[in-house]
């Protein structure tokens, strides 16, 4: 039988006996003051241990304009596997630095959420991937030590892709839930959690979280819960840690979660929550006061929410215009050029959105004001991680950029535009 479901049978059999017993389990200290009103301030690291193209365009420019791989699978199969780790050895070495950890800290954030492929910790036959990132991740976690931060490890993509992302390293593939493929991934969760939850990291490491964005939609929603709560078992009772389990709601309605492990037989369960209104042609037309109502609609849902909620992934953008933001090739909705699923409409030209310095005062006002509003909704829950820190060339995306231009405010509770909720 594949390991996944004969696991599955002994997890449930085990997994009932063992928390019977631990209904009030001796909580060890956690290293900040989640569900204490201490508010998770933070940034994402993208585009870094898994390659995007709109975060890092020129890395992808390189190639011909007709054969320009769409992610990193691709990156490193059009490459080789030698040339790509001498790229990648370089991209890791460089994208961010012990300054960067410093900016961080001094601009008031608290945590930093680093995605990670599987690929990291194990290679399926014939992946084109390269190994070596791990290195470079332990060293940003003692950076992260150095000035106070406290890190979330997030598995980005697994075998297959669990939603066909380009940002999973592999798109346009949905195949995470085959007996192979989750086999793989149970002994990628184990690797991750047991090296990244081990005391030695506990001071700094204060969640772990088993997958990022599994398309709930296309997959089966059963096996998800399996995953999740295999990997609660793996961190509370294979590695007996009491860190953060982040788990991503898989684009369900957060209150959809009301009954999965809840407190007190569960406890340290983070229900991660991505919130972006830019990929549909619904939501790059909306006005700056639709954007704002619906982010009051998010502070909503997260109040409505039973487990801890961090907003894990959210941006400044309000619209698509990012090249490549839609995946290589791919245009934006928001300026009708957008070639998927019956495309899309013309809203507004995105020739101007590239370059802040040709925004409007009235666009950089409503930018500031959104991501004000923001930060207030997330913070109805535990608080938020803003995707990313830095791109090559993403204003909408980029935090250290933001901060720069004063869109970002600073200090990061200090407001232009109060109560654009009631909250
Ligand atoms: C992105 O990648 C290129 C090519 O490797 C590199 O030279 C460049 O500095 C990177 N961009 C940024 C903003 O770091």
């Amino acid at each position: 039988m594949a390991r996944f479901a004969s696991l599955l049978c002994i997890f449930l059999t085990l997994f009932s006996a063992v928390t019977a017993n631990s209904v009030a389990p001796a909580r060890r200290w956690l290293n900040f003051g989640y569900g204490l009103g201490e508010k998770v301030r933070g940034v994402n690291i993208g585009g870094w241990l898994v390659l995007e193209p709109y975060i890092n365009l020129s890395l992808f420019k390189q190639f011909p304009a007709h054969h320009i791989p769409v992610d990193e699978y691709h990156f490193c199969r059009y490459l080789g596997k030698k040339e790509c780790l001498r790229q990648l050895k370089r991209h890791w070495a460089t994208w961010v630095t012990e300054k960067d950890f410093a900016q961080m800290a001094a601009a008031g954030l608290n945590h930093v959420r680093m995605p990670v492929g599987y690929w990291a910790f194990s290679l399926l036959e014939g992946d084109p991937y390269v190994q070596g990132q791990l290195p470079y991740l332990d060293r940003a976690l003692r950076w992260a030590r150095k000035y106070g931060l406290k890190v979330w490890i997030d598995i980005h993509g697994l075998p297959g892709s669990q939603n066909g992302f380009d940002n999973s390293g592999l798109r346009d593939s949905y195949a995470w839930q085959t007996d192979s493929n989750m086999d793989a991934s149970l002994s990628i969760m184990e690797a991750m959690i047991t090296r990244y939850a081990a005391p030695h990291w506990n001071d700094v490491v204060t969640a772990v979280q088993p997958v990022n964005e599994p398309l709930g939609p296309v997959l089966d929603r059963s096996k998800i819960e399996a995953y999740y709560d295999y990997s609660y078992y793996e961190l509370r009772n294979v590695v007996d840690s009491d860190i953060c389990l982040a788990l991503h709601d898989a684009f369900y309605p957060q209150t959809s979660w009301n009954s999965f492990l809840q407190y007190p037989k569960y406890y340290h369960v983070i229900l991660d929550h991505h919130a972006y209104q830019v990929f549909s042609p619904g939501e790059v037309a909306r006005d700056q006061a639709a954007h704002l109502a619906q982010t009051c609609v998010e502070g909503q849902n997260i109040l409505a929410t039973s487990l801890w909620t961090v907003v894990g992934e959210w941006s400044a953008a309000l619209t698509d215009c990012t090249q490549w933001l839609n995946g290589v090739g791919r245009g934006a909705r928001y300026d009708g050029t957008y070639s998927l699923n019956g495309g899309s409409s013309y809203v507004g030209s995105c020739r101007r959105r590239w370059d802040f310095s040709s925004w409007t005062a009235q666009e950089k006002a409503n930018s500031r004001q959104y991501v004000e509003a923001q930060m207030d909704a997330y913070e109805q829950g535990l608080g938020w991680i803003f995707w990313c820190w830095k791109t090559e060339n993403a204003i909408e995306w980029d935090f250290s950029s933001l901060l720069q231009k004063g869109i970002i405010p600073q200090p990061l509770d200090s407001r232009k535009f109060p109560k654009a909720c009631n909250f």
